[in-house]
């Protein structure tokens, strides 16, 4: 029997009965008793058993199928003593996935529906001296929801966004769960089962905490704090709370009554140290420590004023984000769960993968709403790394039900979640959901009654902004995303002069490349390409025989309908075809790189016009085909390493602009920059020419012309290849620039060499080539990422790179030698 811990000292009146670690788990529909780890999922205790095999593996999604199938029941024992039980009790469990009923000693106590609330249930009274039983069964999601939905008024839609493969689809949109469990067009369909968040009984003397928000009033030199506590308390009687930061504590007695009591008290930060987004400033973060009788709580606060700025201009509606006064443009991409498997997201995963964003020079992630609100580490690691986060209320693609009982529990989930993360200095905006209300126009339901479905969706939209402007009101709410506006459903695909794009018409249309420059957004939060998952991560799913785009594996690990076909349509458009399985994968990474670059690379040029590029996606929940730009396990894809140099503060881009090739400056840092720009015409055959090579300045946080080169110049086999410097002389980037399509060159059979040496104790790679080489990319079989990859080599250049590997590793030399891979274009055909 697992012995429960308690935690705080009884003079403090607050303790905790910990109830995370071995439970057992059973199913009334199957044999056996198996051990599993809460918090933590069911297929997890199952794979550890040898009861399923890895369900990432070939086609095995529909082998484990059976789980989501099966009900489940998890049970253990806790011990209590006599001083665990002198108070009132909470049962406090968050994140239970899903629907479930909780049984103490075997008495029905309470029941959970919702995984993405943390439910407190009093259990005073009810918790035994000595042994106790706490035991919970799950019922099975699948088909509470198709009862549900089947005893609606009318019917609701649900997405067929990841109806490939035969899967049956599940009425998402009737449970409130991780919309992707079910599978999504880059996500297995696993609909786990589990609890994945905070599992305690609480004793307290007379009340708990509840919630601690604050709020900040910028003045000249100070910053007045605002800390809204909420304590629920069992009985009236006085109890003391106290907050503690920056060296100043504020201690109070007060009075409480039976149920919620808000609490409001006061402080000013003296010449407050200002955080800023990344590449802007520093992050520096004041601890707020909470004790309410022994209950104490921790929180980092990041001083900054942040406005999301939507004003007329003579354009329409500008869209961007300020920051401590400065206006910033977002650099980015959209976030989906760490991992299909919810075991599998911890803090070491989530810090690799964020450190990731940070690495590529991002500013922002958007939480995607069809995944889930995150942990609160994930928080604290963006307001560390200064990573703004859009954060996405859990509505996506399809319309939800609008009744009292549905909204009822909403309203619950979304004030918790707002009060939760309100603290936080990286939440920049509460978003309402994604795309629900382009989704009408998707069903043929909602097509044919688009009043019912207008009307329904707009009393959770109304609701979710009242609940923002109650809980929160120094930040924006934004119905939806995209979006035009407040009360604006028209078509977010397309209209570029307000509110954010989700411009999708280069993969979802096959568009080429160059339709990106066709559209002018003031926010860009979705657009994206697909491309294979490294084909080291492909050996981890696959045997040898599956290695083929449309094996039936591959195929598998291919959401989205048509996928892979448009990967390799695409490129007979823009490239040579490749000569086999393993290079066309690769070529898949540097198509992908290039279609993003296009987008961003010209968006960010149209500045103060466009503020902000989340590209989709930057991350996978398992391995497979998409538009992510790290691998699953946070590998870097090519698309990763072109967005360190897409997103450099101060950049240089092409832009054709009819019979020219503009260059432009971006700045988007705080001070002018003066550059020295080298523009060279330069041939695959190795030889160029200098066309321009001048000083330029570019105006704090804007764009501007530094060159026009005429396309006459360029003549067969001849592309851009051009450098900039800063005031001091070194080099800020280096970019280049084909008028026409790979395919069309003969480029030549380069031969790259690579010389490993050592600069003080850290490895360096010196790449250097006989002929122009294009997409170079060097790779080893070790966690982590060169300094730079997919690089243009000229010849007479020396290219070097670092490695840094992840953490606590320590690769050797020889490690890193003997598995060192170079690849580049020429190379895959
Ligand atoms: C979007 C997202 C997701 C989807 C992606 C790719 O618009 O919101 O629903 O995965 O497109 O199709």
């Amino acid at each position: 029997m697992a012995k429960a811990k308690a935690v705080g000292s009884a003079r403090s009146g607050y303790s905790e009965i910990a109830l995370s670690g071995a439970w057992s788990l059973t199913s009334p529909a199957r044999k056996g008793t198996f051990g599993i780890a809460l918090p933590g999922d069911v297929h997890t205790a199952l794979i550890d058993a040898g009861e399923i095999p890895d369900p990432y593996f070939g086609a095995n999604e529909q082998v484990v199928m059976w789980v989501n199938r099966t009900p489940w029941t998890v049970e253990r024992n806790f011990e209590a003593a006599p001083a665990d039980l002198d108070g009132y009790l909470t049962l406090t469990l968050s994140e239970v996935d899903c629907i479930a009923r909780i049984f103490l000693n075997n008495e029905l106590i309470a029941e959970t529906d919702n995984a993405f609330r943390r439910y407190d249930f009093d259990a005073t009274g009810k918790v035994l001296e000595g042994l106790n039983t706490l035991r919970i069964e799950f019922a099975v999601t699948r088909d509470v929801a198709k009862a549900r939905a089947e005893a609606h008024p009318f019917p609701i839609p649900f997405t067929k966004n990841y109806l490939t493969n035969g899967l049956e689809g599940v009425h998402m949109n009737f449970v409130r769960k991780v919309a992707c469990h079910a599978g999504w067009d880059w996500g297995i369909c696993l609909m786990p089962t589990g609890i994945y968040g905070r599992m305690a009984i609480r004793k307290s003397r007379i009340a708990r905490q509840e919630s601690v928000q604050v709020d900040q009033a910028h003045g000249k030199k100070s910053v007045e704090l605002q800390i809204t506590t909420r304590l629920f308390a069992f009985a009236e009687g006085s109890v003391e709370i106290s907050h503690a930061i920056d060296g100043q504590t504020i201690t109070d007695k007060v009075v409480v009554r039976p149920g919620e009591n808000v609490l409001v008290h006061n402080l000013t930060i003296k010449n407050p140290k200002l955080w800023w987004p990344n590449g802007q400033g520093e992050q520096p973060l004041y601890e707020l420590v909470t004790d309410l009788e022994g209950e104490v709580t921790r929180r980092r606060i990041g001083l900054r004023k942040l406005e999301w700025v939507i004003e007329k201009d003579e354009i329409d509606h500008t869209f961007k984000v300020r920051v401590n006064g400065r206006d910033i443009t977002m650099m980015g991409a959209n976030w989906i769960p760490a991992d299909a498997i919810p075991s599998r997201i911890t803090e070491p995963v989530v810090r690799d993968l964020l450190e990731s964003a940070v690495a590529a020079n991002m500013n922002m992630i958007r939480i995607w709403g069809g995944g889930q609100y995150e942990p609160d580490y994930f928080y604290d690691l963006c307001d560390e790394l200064g990573i703004l986060i859009w954060q996405d209320f859990m509505f996506a693609c399809m319309s939800y039900p609008s009744n009292r009982e549905f909204l009822d529990d909403v309203r619950v989930e979304v004030t918790q979640q707002v009060r939760r993360l309100s603290h936080h200095a990286c939440i920049a905006l509460w978003c309402g959901d994604n795309e629900v209300i382009g989704s009408l126009t998707w069903y043929d339901e909602t097509k044919a009654n688009p009043e019912r479905y207008l009307a329904n969706y707009d009393r959770m939209s109304s609701m979710l902004q009242q609940i923002v402007e109650d809980e929160d009101p120094a930040r924006r709410f934004w119905p939806s995303s995209p979006s035009l506006g407040y009360l604006d459903f028209s078509d977010g695909w397309h209209s570029d002069t307000r509110g954010d794009l989700h411009y999708w018409d280069v993969w979802h249309s096959a568009k080429s490349f160059e339709a990106y420059r066709t559209v002018n957004p003031r926010f860009a939060s979705e657009f994206g390409f697909q491309s294979f998952t490294s084909m080291n991560v492909i050996e981890t799913f696959t045997n040898p025989e599956d290695r083929n785009p449309s094996s039936p594996v591959m195929e598998n690990h291919q959401r989205n309908d048509g996928g892979n076909a448009r990967i390799l349509e695409t490129m007979c458009r823009y490239f040579r075809f490749p000569a086999d399985f393993e290079q066309m994968v690769f070529l898949s990474q540097i198509q992908q790189g290039l279609a993003i670059k296009t987008a961003i690379e010209y968006w960010r040029s149209t500045k103060p016009r466009c503020m902000g590029t989340l590209y989709w996606q930057i991350n996978d929940t398992y391995p497979v085909a998409s538009w992510a730009s790290l691998d699953y396990g946070g590998q870097w894809k090519l698309l990763h390493y072109m967005a360190r140099r897409f997103y450099l503060p101060v950049n240089v881009v092409a832009v054709p602009d009819k019979e020219d090739i503009v260059l432009k400056g971006i700045n988007d840092t705080a001070d002018k920059v003066e550059v020295t720009l080298d523009v060279q015409v330069a041939n695959i055959d190795g030889k160029s020419k200098t066309v321009h090579s001048k000083r330029g300045r570019i105006g704090p946080n804007a764009a501007a012309e530094l060159a026009r080169i005429p396309l006459s110049k360029l003549g067969d086999g001849d592309f851009l290849f051009f450098s900039w410097t800063g005031e001091d002389g070194r080099s800020l980037g280096e970019n280049d620039y084909f008028p026409r399509a790979y395919k069309y060159y003969d480029l030549p059979e380069a031969r790259v060499k690579a010389t490993w040496s050592s600069v003080e104790g850290a490895p360096v790679l010196a790449l250097t080539t006989d002929r122009p080489a294009f997409f170079v990319t060097a790779s080893v079989d070790l966690p982590g990422h060169f300094s730079d990859n997919a690089l243009t080599l000229l010849p007479g250049r020396e290219t070097r790179l670092t490695f840094t590997p992840r953490k606590g590793a320590k690769p050797t030399q020889k490690a890193l030698s003997s598995t060192l891979r170079l690849r580049h274009l020429r190379e895959t055909y």
